[in-house]
């Protein structure tokens, strides 16, 4: 019995590496041999196992002419060519339901980061500036309008969620959901122009790409607040950011970006928004969840068992 290579695009947690390294002979790419590593076992690795943000493009596909399987470690398969997987039928994994719990919970912390003002009453507070005075009032978000942009897994959650906090609930997707009591608009600027804060979850690719731009930020207007925790694709970000600056929409909680991680440095200087480095599954009991994923989707592939979680 010789053990299945499995190429890695990214490292993940010790508690992942340790029984990956236990069943595959592991190549991983991040390390400085990475791309020797592969052209001396591009025909040996039958499996690719990637993060969300790492994807698996034309190229890597191609390179790999005995892959079977790419496993992902999150549940946006944006980043991976689809369509080349699918003519070289080639199965695809992701981590759908671990995570959403998670990222409802960031996108409302966001919601509340930002129109309360947390981080900037922190450094109020943690600088001294309190003795000189009160911070300026902030925005009020329980009983306010929520629209939520995308309405599968995570967006119908963020809807739970929110609900406690006795808002009204819009929502715009292809098509009104029969199990949803909330407000449905087809039309985006419609959600956007009734909505006191719109809540990004759309899945990324190129149906979505710059969905949310300026006409939706003049839409939401000036006492409008943005939260994305999708992908930053979906949104116009050159846009966005003149929106901020220019005071188009009141503010922004941003959990993704264009150009992960190096994102542009106009965000820094905006103080209405509240920036995440991408972390919305980011807890350790998600990230434990996801990895199990991923290697039950692996093991499950080469035991010929049915997938867990194939992406259609
Ligand atoms: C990342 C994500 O995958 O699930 C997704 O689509 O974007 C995240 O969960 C995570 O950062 C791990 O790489």
């Amino acid at each position: 019995f010789s053990m299945p290579h499995v190429l890695m695009l990214g490292p993940y947690p010790d508690w992942d590496m340790l029984p990956m390294e236990a069943s595959y002979r592991l190549h991983k790419l991040w390390e400085q041999e990475g791309s020797d590593t592969l052209a001396e076992n591009r025909n040996s690795v039958r499996a690719i196992a990637t993060r969300g943000e790492l994807g698996a493009n034309k190229a890597l596909i191609d390179a790999l002419p005995n892959l079977e399987i790419i496993a992902c470690y999150g549940v946006g398969t944006d980043a991976i060519d689809l369509p080349t997987a699918r003519e070289r039928r080639i199965r695809v994994t992701n981590t759908p339901d671990v995570l959403t719990g998670d990222v409802a919970d960031i996108a409302v912390g966001l919601a509340l980061a930002t129109m309360r003002r947390l981080p900037a009453g922190d450094a109020h507070v943690r600088s001294g500036a309190w003795a000189q005075g009160n911070m300026g009032l902030v925005t009020r978000f329980h009983g306010k309008k929520v629209g939520i942009v995308g309405f599968g897994r995570i967006g119908s959650t963020i809807a739970r969620r929110v609900s406690g906090f006795d808002v009204e609930i819009g929502y715009f997707d292809r098509s009104a959901r029969s199990d949803a009591p909330h407000l449905f608009f087809p039309d985006i600027l419609a959600l956007a122009a009734w909505s006191d804060v719109l809540i990004v979850t759309l899945a990324g690719g190129a149906s979505t790409h710059k969905l949310v731009g300026a006409e939706v930020f003049r839409a939401l207007g000036p006492k409008g607040f943005l939260v994305n925790v999708s992908r930053g694709s979906t949104i116009d970000e050159p846009a966005l950011l003149d929106a901020l600056e220019s005071k188009i929409i009141a503010g922004a909680g941003l959990d993704v970006f264009w150009n992960e991680p190096s994102i542009d440095p106009r965000f820094a200087a905006i103080d209405t928004v509240v920036l995440q480095p991408h972390h919305a599954s980011g807890t350790v009991e998600t990230r434990q969840a996801m990895g199990q994923l991923v290697r039950d989707n692996l093991a499950a592939h080469f035991a010929g068992r049915p997938l867990l979680t194939p992406v259609a």
